[in-house]
């Protein structure tokens, strides 16, 4: 019964380690030694784990730079990307390049995580964006037109 209790435990540490333990400070964490033995601690195993994955989709988004472009959006395709470095970004849309827009990297920004734009209207949402460093945009073509985002 404990063998497989301790099982668990490794596997969960196992999960944090490898998404690294500095951006998330899951409940739970410390007292995992001294309370192996009550069941109590498979359920906030459980929960670690949950925290654990849904931070994987933001390594999924591709990191914009220049040259860097999305493959072509139908209508309801997103394309999402990751703005890591301080700067400025001149995006287009490669098949109507006067469709275009800025996005502002700056340390401290207000806006940052997950933000939604659309492509609409053959148009982006927004004219420029300033976000914090790691921001994810996330593009919707809510077209029926082809559109995509590229960087100059
Ligand atoms: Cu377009």
């Amino acid at each position: 019964m404990n063998k497989k209790l301790g099982i668990l435990l490794i596997g969960g540490m196992l999960v944090l380690a490898a998404c690294g333990e500095e951006d998330a400070q899951p409940a739970g964490n410390e007292p995992v030694e001294e309370e192996m033995e009550t069941s109590e601690e498979v359920v906030e195993e459980e929960v670690v784990e949950e925290e654990a994955t849904e931070e994987e989709p933001m390594t999924d988004a591709a990191e914009a730079a220049k040259g860097e472009a999305s493959p072509l959006l139908s209508k309801a395709d997103m394309t999402s990307f990751v703005f890591n470095e301080a700067g400025e970004f001149n995006v287009y849309c490669e098949p109507h390049p006067v469709m275009k827009m800025k996005v502002i990297v700056e340390e401290g920004a207000t806006t940052s995580g997950d933000v939604a734009l659309d492509l609409a209207d053959y148009a982006f949402s927004e004219e420029s964006i300033t976000v914090a460093p790691g921001t994810v945009i996330t593009w919707t073509d809510q077209d029926s037109a082809q559109h995509n985002v590229a960087f100059e």
